[in-house]
């Protein structure tokens, strides 16, 4: 059996699709979304996904300001970055670019994002008010996973989901939406005993360890849905995934691809977010 690839790349476009309207729908009301993104210092990898957001801005008709700041940046002077673009009623989402330098806080940082412009659902109100069901930003890679499982058409509902990975980003609230979703969540970590009898038991795998192949075709149980978070750079240059992709595609029933899966969906839902943060804050 070969597995259903889930399309990352075609289920963004569509996802950004449906931003794009909303966009529309607001700029007929005289509101223009627009999104902060804080850059500090010069890693590759963050340039990169900073471009794309912004290119993903300009497609879906978000204003987005890039703040570019040097690696030396203290946490005061950021703090003082923030405070000046939460105060900016022109600016409804601020998104603070991680992994941040060692001189700086990144709790704190998060901290000093106001909930309602935190569009990347990283704020500790943020996280309570998921944690506790009630409306919030949610975090964009999990919300991306939920869309990319919804897509395949299998309900979530009453399933057996095996979240490997517990970071707060990936891990720990993709687990807490799948349980939203009525999914019974196991959540599996660098400690777990018996980890490839648990995740052979997953009728919904989700890999976010940061291993290229750690998942092996064993660990997936015939007819799975396999979401792939992980993104590695491999030995050859290439992008990875967690899963053993070809091994996987064997058993599996649904399967994301690296590159061009969960990637350009997390970018996708933070355009949603943004949409939502500009709604929200003409109210
Ligand atoms: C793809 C990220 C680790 C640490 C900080 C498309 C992205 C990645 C891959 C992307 C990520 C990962 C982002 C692909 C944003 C996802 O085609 O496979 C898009 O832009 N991401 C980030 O902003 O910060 C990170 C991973």
């Amino acid at each position: 059996m070969s597995a259903t690839r889930i399309d990352g790349t075609a289920l963004a476009a569509q996802v950004k699709a449906e931003a794009a309207a909303e966009v529309k729908e607001l700029v007929s009301r005289g509101i223009h979304p627009c999104l902060a993104v804080i850059l500090v210092g010069e890693d590759p990898a963050s340039q990169v996904y900073v471009r794309g957001k912004a290119r993903d801005c300009a497609e879906c008709g978000i204003e987005s300001r890039v703040i570019r700041l040097p690696e030396s940046t203290t946490q005061a002077q950021l703090l003082d970055r923030i405070g000046e673009l939460a105060a900016d009623e022109s600016v409804h989402g601020i998104l603070v670019q991680l992994p941040l330098p060692r001189q700086i806080d990144e709790a704190a940082i998060i901290d000093a994002i106001p909930p309602e412009k935190d569009v990347d659902g990283f704020s500790p109100v943020n996280v309570g008010r998921m944690q506790t069901g009630q409306p919030c930003f949610l975090p964009c890679t999990p919300a991306g996973c939920i869309r990319m499982i919804q897509s395949t058409g299998v309900s979530i509902d009453g399933k057996r989901a095996v979240v490997v990975g517990r970071s707060n980003i990936v891990g720990k609230p993709a687990a807490l939406l799948l349980l939203e979703h009525n999914a019974t969540v196991t959540i599996c970590h660098s400690h777990t005993q018996n980890l490839a009898e648990i995740c052979a038991g997953a009728d919904i795998l989700v890999a976010a360890v940061g291993r290229q192949g750690f998942i092996t075709g064993e660990m997936v149980k015939p007819g799975a849905v396999v979401i792939d978070v992980g993104i590695n750079r491999g030995a050859d240059g290439k992008l990875h995934g967690d899963v053993d992709f070809a091994a996987a595609s064997e058993k599996a029933a649904f399967i994301t691809p690296v590159p061009g899966g969960v990637g350009p969906m997390t970018r996708a839902m933070l355009m949603k977010n943004t949409v939502q943060a500009a709604a929200r804050q003409a109210k």
